[in-house]
């Protein structure tokens, strides 16, 4: 397959200033007519190409005039038409059958609606168009349909008219005044309710909100029309951002590739992110919701009104707009515990990306299927490059840099290098060094070295950096990296305050003058730059700053690297004492200055993935039985303060304030414990807080800890929890995740008959993510020595790529990591990762994933 370089890009041949959208809608055949105002672009002789996927031209006309078939041509599914003049209309007809669009791209049907994704190649599915971010067009979309089924009739932009048709169809006209790329283009026929609310913005003018899903769903919307309100007054305060169109739709889909789509004045959403009350939804899927909702409205800035040139700078958009988001939701709640969860995602799923085979840069220099490209590379770690200029800048700075980026790009399709150029000059700083971000893979390594001389009472900090060899990049340069510091006292428990150091050697020194003692170094606060620290801190030098330090990241880090020590060193045969572990447990959980919320995060045992980041080899088995005996010891010497924790945090009534949802987040950390020190009753205490939970936060976590053990509870609860939600499919999600995720010697058997049960389907995303997804991110589970569990994977791969090669395509990486994990896991992986290569018809997916992830 054809591989796509970065350095190939070459502006339009034809521009195409207007469309003219006509959809004869139907699900089994869709009738599309387009007609294309194109413009040549500069002086060439070549021919006007439209990218066209499983398209037929059915008629092709040049200024109204039909071409004869030896007047076109189709060159690997794409029209050719030559034209001679400088301007011309030039009018396609296709048919399409949605119901049969299992990719879920381009125009297909979902529980019974019919709607379009068209990022990032999928208009071309839709009709012949020159399918690349860089033109930009105005629309005017017609859309017609059978009323009764389809009353409601969307697309991107303004509502203009609409009417009736005999036998019962009726049309609508939408105009959406901003040229768009076509991967922003949308429509939406259904029979949908909507929650109908209304934004004043700042200058005045009123704009209609709605949230479009199934009737029965209308009352689970309120939450994600709070989080829109408050994402639109957000945008103005923060980035001085307003809304531009008279309305703002959002439509909710059951089917849907990824979490949802930032169409212009017209988002769809995967219903996950935007369906949400207390008995079906947890306060992580809360949290979700208000970032998603707070995402796709924050593009209607960073990705649609200053677009991207092409999909290599796709992170100009996501890493800007994930940054944003993040901050929105650090406002909206705790922002201490929200970067806690932000880099505890970064760590899991970019740091893994970036030491394995698909490791790639911000900016990448190649693709064969750009949809591989939505990675946590592009969005997580892009939106950490914007964290570090935003820190650099300083808060007005940044915003002048944003507002430079904003005017300056307004209409147009932008490059990272215009982001980094508008930062520099409108925030006044030189980013030269820092511009290797965008371009080399692999998460740094800084070794931290602190050394005290008591004759000149001063402390010497020798930093030294590397960065790893990626593909295709075995050499590295030293990297600009940004560490917040601060050194403490520690006789006193304080600190100087916070210093920005710029590591931009490969080895630099920084000499602190008046230290009388030798001071305790706290490094990387707020985790100021996305890299890994090495230091020679003791196991009493992290249980200080656990208690001490003042920015509440750094003290989350050194609970957690106290307990890694334990672990990896158990891991590794050798007899660590955990005496510091339970203390500090101890002491965090009794601290009345910290709130529950944080409390929960500090005291949460690493993931056994990360254990096994840590590790140049990884034992799944032994870390395994590591984290269970350390959780067991944990639970066991602290078992009254868990006791105690369980009663404190229950409450009458549910709210979703912070201090209950930090509340309900301890409480189950707490019965986590609590079941985790063996008393004899745990599974009866996990039943009752499954049985009387109000809400599905406390309902789900019991369900879990239940699922990992073999209790006649469990099978009960599990039973009780089908029954109560065999018909409503996103909390059925739950009921399969949570069995794929359990810490159970059967869970690969399990996970093998939920792939036969009647209700797992490989039409759903989300079903497909809630089952084979989790349990391929359940390390014990999933590296079972036998293999099975990469074997169930593959066969998943095999069958999910003949229907949605793009969900197919994101279950390949963890199968990718074969390196890691010994010679006999590793053979087995890469048994699959052949066997799934050797399939005929493979998808352009699946195939870039799966040779990438052997070489
Ligand atoms: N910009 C959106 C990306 C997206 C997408 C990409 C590939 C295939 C399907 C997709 N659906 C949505 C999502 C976002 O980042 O906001
Ligand atoms: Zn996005």
């Amino acid at each position: 397959p054809l591989i796509v370089r970065r350095q190939d890009y070459r502006p339009p041949d034809w521009l195409v200033p207007e469309i003219t959208l006509d959809f004869s809608l139907d699900p089994v055949c869709t009738q599309v007519r387009s007609i294309l105002t194109v413009r040549r672009n500069g002086e060439h002789d070549r021919p006007l190409k439209l990218d066209g996927d499983d398209l037929t031209p059915l008629e092709v006309k040049v200024d109204g005039q039909a071409l004869t078939a030896d007047q076109w041509s189709m060159e690997g599914g794409a029209l050719i038409v030559p034209l001679s003049g400088a301007a011309h209309q030039v009018e396609t007809l296709v048919e399409l059958a949605p119901e049969n669009n299992s990719k879920l791209m381009g125009l297909y049907a979902s529980g019974g609606l019919l709607c379009t994704q068209c990022e990032a190649e999928g208009f071309r599915r839709i009709t012949f168009f020159p399918d690349r971010p860089d033109v930009l067009s105005r629309y005017s979309v017609r859309l017609e349909a059978d009323r009764a089924r389809y009353p409601i009739l969307l697309a991107n932009g303004d509502p203009i008219e609409q009417g009736s048709l005999p036998e019962g169809r009726h049309w609508a006209l939408w105009t959406d005044p901003f040229p768009k790329p076509c991967y922003l283009f949308a429509l939406v026929a259904g029979d949908l309710a909507c929650n109908a609310d209304s934004f004043v913005t700042m200058s005045g003018r009123t704009v209609k909100l709605g949230i479009w899903v199934k009737e029965a769903d209308l009352p689970k919307t309120a939450h994600a029309m709070q989080a829109l309100k408050n994402s639109m007054a957000w945008d103005e305060r923060v980035y001085g951002r307003e809304y531009d169109l008279d309305v703002f739709n959002i439509v909710a889909v059951a089917d849907f590739n990824f979490g949802a789509m930032e169409n212009k004045g017209l988002n769809i959403f995967n219903s996950r992110y935007i369906l949400a009350d207390p008995d079906t939804a947890t306060d992580i899927d809360y949290d979700g919701v208000e970032g998603v909702v707070a995402h796709e409205y924050f593009h209607n800035w960073s990705g649609n009104r200053v677009t991207c040139r092409d999909w290599f700078q796709l992170s100009l958009k996501e890493g800007f707009t994930v940054f944003r988001d993040q901050d929105f939701s650090a406002d909206m709640g705790s922002a201490a515990v929200k970067r806690i969860e932000d880099v505890r995602v970064l760590r899991a799923a970019q740091f893994q990306e970036d030491s394995g085979p698909l490791a790639h840069p911000v900016r990448p220099e190649s693709y064969m299927e750009i949809s591989n490209f939505y990675t946590a590379t592009i969005y997580n770690k892009g939106a950490e490059l914007i964290r570090m200029m935003a820190l650099m800048l300083g808060r007005d700075r940044f915003r002048a840099g944003a507002d430079l980026y904003f005017e300056r790009h307004d209409g147009q399709a932008a490059t990272c290098e215009d982001f980094v150029r508008a930062m520099e000059e409108g925030g006044g700083i030189e980013l030269a060094q820092f511009r290797r971000w965008y371009e080399q893979a692999g998460t740094p390594r800084v070794r931290a070295l602190l050394t005290h001389d008591a004759a000149s009472q001063t402390a010497e900090l020798v930093l030294e950096q590397t960065v790893p060899p990626t593909p295709g990049q075995p050499d590295k340069q030293p990297m600009a990296i940004p560490l917040r510091i601060s050194l403490f006292d520690r006789e006193s428990g304080t600190s100087r305050g916070d210093e920005l150091l710029m590591l931009t050697e490969a080895r630099q020194s920084f000499l602190f003058s008046k230290f009388a003692a030798p001071p305790l170094l706290s490094i990387n606060r707020g985790f100021s730059a996305p890299v890994v620290i090495e230091t020679d801190r003791t196991q009493a030098d992290l249980a200080f700053l656990s208690a001490h330090d003042d920015d509440p990241f750094a003290r989350y880090e050194a609970m957690q690297q106290l307990m890694v020590n334990v672990l990896v060193g158990r891991v590794g045969g050798q007899a660590v004492d955990d005496a510091a572990v339970v203390a500090a447990i101890r002491n965090t959980a009794t601290d009345p200055s910290l709130d529950d919320a944080f409390i929960a995060e500090a005291i949460r045992l690493p993931s056994e993935a990360y254990i096994g980041d840590q590790l140049t080899e990884v034992d799944p088995d032994a870390i395994h039985a590591a984290r269970e005996s350390l959780q067991h010891r944990i639970g066991a010497e602290l078992e009254p303060l868990w006791r105690d924790i369980h009663a404190r945090t229950q409450a009458n009534s549910f709210s979703l304030s912070a201090a209950a949802k930090g509340a309900r987040k301890l409480r189950n950390t707490a019965l986590l414990y609590l079941c985790a020190s063996g008393i004899e009753e745990g599974a009866i205490v996990a039943f009752s807080q499954f049985s009387a939970a109000d809400n599905m936060t406390e309902r789900q976590a019991a369900l879990a800890i239940l699922a990992n053990g073999s209790s006649a509870e469990r099978e009960a609860a599990l039973d009780i929890f089908y029954n109560r939600y065999r018909d409503d499919a996103l909390t059925l999600d739950k009921w399969f995740q949570t069995q794929a995720f359990a810490f159970h010697p059967d869970t690969v058997d399990l996970v093998e008959e939920l792939g036969r049960h009647p209700d797992f389907t490989l039409s759903n995303p989300n079903r497909i993510r809630s089952l084979y997804g989790a349990f391929a991110g359940n390390q014990w589970a999933f590296h079972h020595r036998s293999g099975k569990g990469y074997r169930l994977v593959a066969d998943c791969i095999i069958a999910l790529d003949k229907i949605n090669p793009q969900t197919a395509a994101r279950l390949v990486p963890p199968l990718g990591r074969w390196r890691r994990f010994g010679e006999a896991r590793a053979g087995l992986m890469r048994a699959e990762l052949q066997r799934i290569l050797a399939q005929p018809g493979l998808s352009r997916d699946v195939t870039e994933q799966a040779s990438k992830s052997l070489d």
